[in-house]
C-alpha cells in the first residue's frame, strides 16, 4: 500500500516558538502534567464519519474535497483505501484511537445480510491494520438515522419492522465494537424525538427506546463487552424536539429505565450550547452524577443555532472543559474530534491543520487548567463559600436528619437574616484570565 497523505511528514512537537504549521506547538505526549503524560489525559480519537468520509456536501452544494483516495467512491476497495488513509492519518499524528458509525467503513448495500458481510470483511481488514500498531477503537456506534427508513425514528419508530432493523444494526455494531476491542458503544438519537405531538406517543416510543438499550446491555454483556454504553445527549437538529436533550434529561431516563449501572455520557461541546448550556455545564451535570464518560471535542458557533461541528480553537472553552474533566479524575473514554474542516478547507494539509489545531488546543486548555488547580484559589474560594454549613446542623442536613421544624425555629431565634456574602464572579474571572495570560 502507497503512501496517501505524500507531501506531509510525522507531526512533531515542536514548542510554542514554532511557527511551522505542520507541528505542534502545546502537545507533548510525554510530557507529565500532574503526574500523569498529556497522552494519558488525552485519549484523542478520530471521527470516521467526519475525517474520511464527509467531503464537504452541505444542504446547498455538493463535495469540495476529495476523498476518494485514488479509488472509485462507494466500493469495497473505496471503504479500504478509507482504513489506508485512516491508519496513515493517524499515526502520523499519533492519535491511538478511532470512532465509527456501520455504515461509515462501508457502502451500504440494499440488504443488510450483504451489508453485515460487507462489515466482516472490512473490520478483518481493520483488525490487520491495527496489528504492529497501537491504534484501538474508542467507540462504536449504529447509524440509525440516515437511511429513509428511520424517518420516523429507531427505537422510537411507529413501525415494528424499522424497530427489528434497528436492533439488527445494533447487534452487528456491537459485535463489531468488541472485535475491534473498543472501549465504549454510543447511542445518539438523531431521529428519536418528534416534530410534532399531533401524531406522537411520547410515552411509548420513550419505553421502546429504553427496551432496545436493555436489550444491547444484554446482548453486549453476553459477547464480551465490558466497556461502557454512552448516550450522547443533543436538544435538537435533526429532529425539533430530540429526548436525548441535555445531561439531565438523559440521566433522568437511565434511571428511570434502570440503565444507569450500564451507561455514561459522551458530551459533545457543540449540543452542549445548543441545548442553552455551556460545555461545562454539561461536564459537570454528567461528573457530579458518576457519568462522565467521553467527549465529543467540538465547538458550535453562537451566531448560528445548528451543529456546526468545528475544531474546537477556543483555548478559554477548553481549558474549561479540562478543568472539571481533571477534577473528575479523567475520563475512561476520550476525546474524540467530531468535527469537520469547514468546507472550502479541502485539501488533505486542511485535515492535518484541523487536528493539530484541535490537539494543540486540549492541549494548552489542559495545561492551564492544571495551573488553575494548582494555583489553588478558585477552589478555595468555593470550599470557602458553603463554611458555614460546616458544623453540626450542617452536619445533620447532608445526613438527611434535620426537620423544617428545627430549622424555622433558629430562624425565629434570629429574627433577621445576615448576607450571605458576595460570590465575587468578577474577581475570580480575574484569576482565570491572570493564570491563563499570566
Ligand atoms: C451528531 C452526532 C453524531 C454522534 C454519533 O450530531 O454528533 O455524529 O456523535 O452518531
Ligand atoms: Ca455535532
Ligand atoms: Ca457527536
Amino acid at each position: 500500500m502507497s503512501e496517501i497523505f505524500t507531501n506531509i511528514p510525522k507531526i512533531q512537537y515542536e514548542g510554542k516558538s514554532s511557527k511551522n504549521p505542520l507541528a505542534f506547538r502545546y502537545y507533548d505526549a510525554d510530557r507529565v502534567i500532574l503526574g500523569k503524560k498529556m497522552s494519558e489525559h488525552l485519549p484523542f480519537a478520530m471521527a470516521w464519519w467526519h475525517n474520511l468520509c464527509a467531503a464537504g456536501t452541505d444542504m446547498f452544494g455538493r463535495d469540495t474535497a476529495d476523498k476518494s483516495f485514488g479509488t472509485e467512491k462507494g466500493t469495497m476497495e473505496h471503504a479500504k483505501a478509507k482504513v489506508d488513509a485512516g491508519f496513515e492519518f493517524m499515526q502520523k499524528l499519533g492519535i491511538k484511537y478511532f470512532c465509527f458509525h456501520d455504515v461509515d467503513i462501508i457502502p451500504e448495500a440494499e440488504d443488510i445480510n450483504e451489508t453485515n458481510r460487507r462489515l466482516d470483511e472490512i473490520t478483518d481488514y481493520i483488525l490487520e491494520k491495527m496489528q504492529g500498531t497501537d491504534i484501538k477503537c474508542l467507540w462504536g456506534t449504529a447509524n440509525m438515522f440516515s437511511n429513509p427508513r428511520f424517518m420516523n425514528g429507531a427505537g422510537s419508530t411507529n413501525s415494528l419492522d424499522v424497530y427489528c432493523f434497528a436492533a439488527a444494526q445494533i447487534k452487528k455494531a456491537l459485535e463489531l465494537t468488541v472485535k475491534l476491542g473498543g472501549k465504549g458503544y454510543v447511542f445518539w438519537g438523531g431521529r428519536e424525538g418528534y416534530e410534532t405531538l399531533l401524531n406522537t406517543d411520547v410515552k411509548l416510543e420513550q419505553e421502546h427506546i429504553a427496551a432496545l438499550m436493555k436489550m444491547a446491555v444484554t446482548y453486549g454483556r453476553s459477547i464480551g463487552f465490558t466497556g461502557d454504553f454512552y448516550i450522547e445527549p443533543k436538544p435538537k437538529e435533526p429532529m425539533k424536539h430530540q429526548y436525548d436533550f441535555d445531561a439531565a434529561t438523559a440521566i433522568g431516563f437511565l434511571r428511570q429505565y434502570g440503565l444507569d449501572k450500564d451507561f455514561k455520557m459522551n458530551i459533545e461541546a457543540n449540543h452542549a450550547t445548543l441545548a442553552g448550556h455551556t460545555f461545562r455545564h454539561e461536564l459537570r451535570i454528567s461528573a457530579i452524577n458518576g457519568m462522565l464518560g467521553s467527549i465529543d471535542a467540538n465547538q458550535g458557533d453562537y451566531l448560528l443555532g445548528w451543529d456546526t461541528d468545528e475544531f474546537p480553537y477556543d483555548v478559554y472553552e477548553s481549558t474549561m472543559c479540562m478543568y472539571e474533566v481533571l477534577k473528575a479524575g479523567g475520563l475512561t473514554g476520550g476525546f474524540n474530534f467530531d468535527a469537520k474542516n469547514r468546507r472550502p478547507s479541502n485539501t488533505y494539509e486542511d485535515m492535518f491543520h484541523a487536528y493539530i489545531l484541535g490537539m494543540d488546543t486540549f492541549a494548552l486548555g489542559l495545561i492551564k487548567a492544571a495551573e488553575m488547580i494548582e494555583d489553588g484559589e478558585l477552589d478555595a474560594f468555593v470550599a470557602n463559600k458553603y463554611a458555614s454549613f460546616n458544623c453540626e446542623l450542617g452536619e445533620k442536613i447532608a445526613r438527611g436528619e434535620c426537620t423544617l421544624e428545627e430549622l424555622a425555629a433558629r430562624a425565629a431565634d434570629m429574627g433577621t437574616c445576615a448576607n450571605p456574602g458576595s460570590g465575587r464572579q468578577e474577581y475570580l474571572e480575574g484569576v482565570v484570565n491572570r493564570v491563563m495570560f499570566g
